[in-house]
């Protein structure tokens, strides 16, 4: 991927997410419907890189789980052993990070997955105005990923 200049960011800032693919409900998202949802509150979030570089440190952050937006846009799953599905979640750069449905819905990383809205009591701006993380990655750079733009179901053929 080629690195985006800094001053040319603003033109990668989403405004809303698409939740799509083999989902029962399509939605879009946008900070205020996650305003709506179950808020958590994420505190002293690091974002380090595969490198080992410290990238930044948030004293608190906003969120919702990746899990309850899933849930409510519903996963197709056709009966109970339909569960080989990949979600991605995308940048408007085409940055992405890859989730399995084993690892949001029958492991603890489900409860570690998040968009976030807001850092430091503070919107999103050069990086908005969402931003997906999964907090107990061993580096959180990788799946850290801002100007989310959507988050697609696919099914495992
Ligand atoms: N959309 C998007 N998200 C991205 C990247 C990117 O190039 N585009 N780089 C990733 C990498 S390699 C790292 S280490 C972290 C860096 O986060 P920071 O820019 O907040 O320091 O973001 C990740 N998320
Ligand atoms: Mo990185």
């Amino acid at each position: 991927m080629m690195p985006i200049p800094p001053g040319d960011s603003a033109k990668y800032i989403s405004k809303q997410i698409e939740v799509k693919g083999e989902v029962e409900h399509p939605l879009t998202l946008t900070v205020d419907s996650l305003m709506k949802m179950n808020v958590a509150t994420i505190e002293n979030f690091k974002v380090v890189c595969q490198s080992g570089a410290s990238m930044k440190e948030n004293k608190s952050c906003k969120g919702v789980l990746l899990k309850d937006i899933l849930e409510k846009a519903n996963i197709t799953q056709q009966n109970h052993k339909d569960r080989n599905f990949y979600i991605v979640a995308r940048a408007t750069d085409n940055y992405k990070a890859t989730f399995s449905w084993a690892e949001i819905f029958n492991n603890p990383t489900g409860e570690n997955v998040y968009v976030l809205f807001e850092e430091n009591g503070q919107p999103i701006k050069a990086q908005g105005e969402m931003i997906l993380i999964c907090k107990n990655d061993i580096k959180t750079g990788p799946r850290h990923v801002y100007w989310l733009k959507s988050i697609e179901v696919n099914r495992v053929d």
